[in-house]
């Protein structure tokens, strides 16, 4: 099959009979395995998300009087203001970003999703180690949930840590379908006074074009679209990092938000001198990476993707692809400043207003910003676990490369030469120590992420950080490692969600 031939999200079409070939092959494996005690070629079935083993991991995780938080997330189409610019767009409940919602680690969520939608969709708890058949990915843990249809989420969380969710289905990620989800450690509050959480976004939907038009642009004009061909030269006005390798992005959007509003009418936080703010950075993101700063406000780097982190200094700036979050404590000035979210290689920014007792915050403008572009930026190679969430040393049982290529002539993005196979998979067994190496390939950086596992990136003695999500650079390769104790079929993707919507996907599938 060629790639044109083969969608990459078949499950749009997917018959009952497609997620009922899932359900068989689990059953088939109970039956497999007994048959090859004896010896003989191990049988590959997999472990799918309806297999006893993940409704045995969440018994694992649920304490019998775990406490249940309920939401109800009705995911809608209706009018929002940017901050002067209205936009038609989808979102959880009319809100941007969506309520968040807030719990403590080891609680049960239980959220009610009512699609009403003129598409189907799922929910994506991002960056949760969470049972498998609750991971709301179609065609791989679940149906899609079709127009006017509910389904609700129920599962245990076990880690604490700033996470976030969005749809798995097409491109809906980069309309306003997101919120924070923050799960609470008993722990929290020793080292900060007082939090905010910031999520940033790019944005395009309802300005004339919307998520699904622009993919279908990009798939149109193929290579075309500033990306980098030997012999060929480049689009102008295309964006570009140092930072990032070059290519900076794909789409050129006419906004970029923190917690849904423009620069230009920003929302605002009132604290005091001196008191310590811990900043929960999420970037929801379709194809933008933010570098973000305070302009004379060092940050302390606390957490990397909800897993304690530190930086062998404290942050100017700090990189957060796609996907990515970053949580850092400041302490803030006797005078008001603003958090600017430059977005990288874009000419463009948001920010929120640190207000500081009486003095109030003034807007950045292009002075400030390029004045905190040239200060030193942190990223993925400066963050190191700390030792109490490093894994303890061990060589890997498995090693899978995934190599990141693309584009293709109608902007295929693959991962080992093919494009997305929802049964197609990266085999691995509970137990393993687990290896990935991105190997990127490609003249554009990728953010991989993994779901359902939090990996640790191979860094200086090991400590790199603990993360789900990490920026690949061009033509470099990111190991990371994982130990595999959380039963199921696990997208692994590039978070560009242009990239992975065109192919960049693949399953990490533990078998029996
Ligand atoms: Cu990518």
């Amino acid at each position: 099959m060629t790639p044109a031939e083969h969608p990459p999200f078949p499950n749009r079409r997917m018959s009952r009979r497609g997620f009922l070939v899932l359900g068989t092959g689990t059953a088939a494996a109970v039956g497999l395995s007994a048959c090859s005690s004896g010896g003989g070629t191990p049988v590959q079935a997999k472990v799918g998300p309806t297999s006893p083993l993940v409704a045995r991991g969440e018994q694992a995780r649920r304490a019998a009087n775990a406490a249940v938080t309920t939401a109800d997330l009705t995911a809608t189409v209706g009018e929002v203001d940017l901050g002067g610019v209205p936009v038609k767009t989808w979102t959880y409940g009319g809100a941007l970003p969506g309520k968040e919602i807030r719990l403590k680690r080891g609680e049960v969520l239980k959220a009610n999703l009512g699609n009403r939608l003129p598409q189907p969709t799922s929910i994506h708890w991002h960056g949760l180690a969470l049972r498998n058949d609750m991971d709301g990915v179609p065609d791989v843990t679940q149906q899609a949930v079709a127009a006017n249809a509910d389904f609700t989420y129920e599962f245990t969380v076990p880690d604490a840590g700033t996470y976030w969710f969005h749809p798995h289905v097409g491109v809906q990620l980069d309309r306003g379908l997101y919120a924070p989800l923050i799960v609470e450690d008993p722990a929290d509050g020793k080292d900060y006074d007082d939090e905010l959480v910031i999520v940033l976004d790019d944005w395009i939907d309802g300005t004339g074009t919307d998520p699904d038009a622009v993919l279908d642009n990009l798939k149109k004009n193929g290579m075309a679209m500033g990306h980098s061909m030997p012999g060929m030269s480049e689009m102008p006005g295309m964006p570009k990092s140092d930072v990032l390798g070059g290519d900076a992005g794909d789409v050129i959007y006419p906004h970029m938000l923190a917690n849904g509003r423009l620069a230009t009418a920003p929302h605002s936080f009132d604290g005091k001198p001196g008191q310590r703010i811990r900043l929960r950075l999420i970037n929801a993101g379709g194809d933008t990476v933010f570098r973000v700063g305070i302009p004379g406000v060092p940050m302390r780097i606390t957490h990397t993707d909800g897993f304690p982190a530190t930086t062998p200094n404290p942050a100017e700036t700090v990189l957060i692809g796609m996907g990515e979050r970053v949580d850092a404590v400041i302490s803030l000035p006797d005078k008001g400043v603003p958090v600017i979210a430059i977005a990288e290689g874009k000419n463009a920014y948001a920010q929120i207003l640190l207000h500081s007792g009486g003095s109030k915050s003034a807007t950045a403008n292009d002075t400030a910003v390029a004045a905190l572009k040239a200060r030193q930026v942190h990223g993925l190679a400066d963050f190191q676990a700390t030792p109490e969430v490093s894994l303890p040393a061990k060589n890997p049982d498995v090693v899978h490369d995934m190599v990141l290529a693309g584009p293709g002539a109608k902007y295929d993005w693959t991962i080992n030469g093919k494009p997305f196979n929802p049964n197609d998979g990266l085999p691995i067994r509970q137990g393993q120590r687990v290896r990935l190496r991105f190997v990127n390939d490609s003249d554009m950086y990728h953010p991989m992420h993994l779901h359902g596992h939090t990996f640790q990136v191979r860094g200086q003695n090991n400590l790199g950080a603990r993360k789900d999500t990490a920026i690949v650079l061009p033509r470099t390769t990111v190991e990371v490692d994982f130990d595999a104790n959380n039963p199921g079929q696990w997208l692994t993707h590039c978070h560009n969600v242009y990239h992975g919507e065109a192919g960049m996907m693949s399953v990490v599938s533990y078998v029996e």
